[in-house]
Order: structure tokens, then C-alpha cells, then sequence
């Protein structure tokens, strides 16, 4: 007899783990957002006993969990479902179910509500004739631009390609339908581009912060704050705090995400040639001036603290 798998199964979750690995669901926080619904699916179509249902969770939210590596803000919603689930344990499923779907419709919340808050903090570090560069495509660093555009601040933004993938592109796509003015560079003019003293700040998002205060992001960034730090600019990253890793010392305890050689290059155009693809780069605390977060805007040496006070839940 052939097993029916109902249609809003693990087939699903498989899916959504396909579309976050393939890139078609990508930057941080829409990674979180978008597995957290996963899971809160799951619990929805989840049927059997209690435990049955956590069981389903944590399956689901170990597929997801290794859809990318790097992006913390994945296993921090994962980790903080399964915690409200195993909370929840001894209920009977449907005050199960009601209450955890509950919880997680909060904590989406709470994730959109940082994106907002962020982007009002964010909007008054951006003054009138600022010229602001860019790296990647950031949800968070497109909303602070656009909510400043919106308060009638009149500024204009370099944007990096991003090389492999071009995300740049999609940061010049928005930010040009806002009627924000736009120049798009090559990853490699950012130096000159900074030397020629055509940049004010650089406002970047990131994957993760580890409680030392580095962040990890696109490959390049740690490049553009080096450059940064030696032509006197600021160097600003904004993030949720779903972002921060309690678990991280450092960056380099991140683990940084290799692609397919086949982003960098047609291997059959170049034969034999050794390819390197690390799609994300640490780039140091002492770097960084300052951190926007839905708290407020600190340096990086406050993280240590907003990680004390904030991750209370356990892993
Ligand atoms: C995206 C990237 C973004 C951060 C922050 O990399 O590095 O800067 O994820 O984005 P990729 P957001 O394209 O490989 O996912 O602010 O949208 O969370």
C-alpha cells in the first residue's frame, strides 16, 4: 500500500529548503521570516499526539537548519520555536497548537517590527548631500534609506555589484524605483572610489554579529571597512537582534558558506583552474563605528550586553 503524504507536509519544508539554498529566499531576516512560517505550518497541518507534532518540528527544523550555514538569524527562529514548543509539551495538542502558532505569530511580528524600528533609528544618521555605499542587498539598509528618502532627507547611494551573484543589482532596482539616485560600481572601485573622497558612510547589513561585536556578511565587506577605516569613513551596520549570535566569540567561529564554483566562472571556459567561492567574510569590531539595532544604535562593544540581556531563552 502506498503511503499519502498530505500536501502540506515535509514535501513543504523540503521546498522552502530548496528556495533558501537556491537563493530565491535570501538576506537574513527574510531567511528567519520565511522558516519560521515553515515551522509554524508544520504545527498547523501537524497531526497525532503532542510529541508527534514536536517530533515534525524538529525534523523540519533540522532541514531548514542546514539550508545555509550562516545566516544565525535561521537556527536563532528555529531554536526559539522549538523552545516555545518544548514549553509547551505536556498540553494537549490543540491548546498545543493554538497557543504555539500564537507565540510564533508574535515573534514575526516582533522580527517585521524590528525592520521598522530600525529603519526610523536608522533614517537620522542619514543627512541631506550624504553619498552612502552600499554592499549586497540588505532589507535592513533598504528601509533606512528609504524611510529617510521619505522624511525628505536628500542624499544618493553607491552600490557595489556583489560579485558572484550581482544582489547589488536588486539594492539598485529598489532603490531607483523610490526615485533614489543611484551609481552602481564594481566591487574592486571601492577603494579608489573612497580615496577620491566621493563617499560620506557606509551602511552595510549582515548575517550575523557575535557578541564581540564582529559581523559576518557578504564577501567584501570586511574589505570595504578596511578600506573605510583607511580613508576616515564611518562604517554603520544595521541588524535585528535575531541576528546576533549568542554562541559566537568571534566571526571566525561563524562557519562561512562555499558556493558552487559554477557562480564565479563557466569551468569549461577555464579549464583546470581551482575555484574559491566564500559566499560571506568577517569583518572586525574595530571596524565597525556603530550598530543600529531595534534597541538603538551602539557600538560594537555593546553586543556582549544586548546578548545578556535579550538571549534568555535556551539553545
Ligand atoms: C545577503 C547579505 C545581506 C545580509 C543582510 O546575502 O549578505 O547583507 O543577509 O540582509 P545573500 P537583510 O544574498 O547571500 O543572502 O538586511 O536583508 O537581512
Amino acid at each position: 500500500m502506498s503511503m499519502k503524504i498530505r500536501k502540506t507536509e515535509i514535501p513543504e519544508v523540503d521546498r522552502i529548503v530548496n528556495d533558501i539554498r537556491n537563493m530565491k529566499v535570501r538576506g537574513a531576516l527574510n531567511i528567519a521570516i520565511v522558516a519560521t512560517k515553515t515551522m509554524k505550518e508544520v504545527i498547523e497541518s501537524g497531526y497525532g499526539n503532542t510529541e508527534e507534532i514536536i517530533l515534525k518540528l524538529k525534523d523540519a527544523g533540522e532541514k531548514l537548519r542546514s539550508s545555509r550555514p550562516t545566516a544565525v538569524s535561521l537556527p536563532n527562529s528555529i531554536d526559539y520555536v522549538l523552545y516555545l514548543a518544548e514549553k509547551r509539551k505536556n498540553l494537549n495538542p490543540d491548546i498545543f497548537k493554538k497557543e504555539l502558532i500564537g507565540e510564533i505569530d508574535k515573534f514575526i511580528k516582533n522580527m517585521e517590527n524590528a525592520l521598522e524600528r530600525i529603519a526610523e533609528i536608522g533614517s537620522k544618521i542619514v543627512n541631506n548631500n550624504d553619498v552612502i555605499l552600499t554592499h549586497c542587498n540588505s532589507d535592513t539598509v533598504i528601509a533606512i534609506l528609504r524611510k529617510a528618502w521619505k522624511k525628505g532627507r536628500r542624499f544618493s547611494v553607491i552600490v557595489t555589484e556583489t560579485r558572484p551573484r550581482l544582489q547589488g543589482h536588486i539594492t539598485v532596482k529598489k532603490l531607483l524605483d523610490d526615485g533614489i539616485p543611484v551609481t552602481l560600481i564594481v566591487d574592486s572601485a571601492v577603494c579608489l572610489t573612497m580615496y577620491t573622497k566621493k563617499v560620506d558612510k557606509v551602511l552595510v547589513g549582515a548575517d550575523a554579529v557575535c557578541v564581540n561585536g564582529d559581523i559576518v556578511n557578504k564577501i567584501g565587506t570586511s574589505q570595504i571597512a578596511l578600506c573605510a577605516k583607511e580613508n576616515g569613513v564611518k562604517f554603520i551596520v544595521a541588524v535585528e537582534s535575531i541576528k546576533f549570535s549568542p554562541q559566537s566569540m568571534m566571526g571566525g567561529a561563524i562557519e562561512i558558506e562555499e558556493r558552487s564554483p559554477s557562480e564565479v566562472i563557466d569551468r569549461g571556459k577555464l579549464k583546470g583552474v581551482k575555484i574559491y567561492n566564500p559566499a560571506f567574510d568577517i569583518t572586525d569590531a574595530d571596524k565597525i563605528d556603530m550598530i543600529i539595532t531595534e534597541f538603538g544604535i551602539m557600538p560594537p562593544e555593546a553586543v556582549y550586553q544586548v546578548v545578556r540581556e535579550k538571549f534568555s531563552w535556551e539553545f
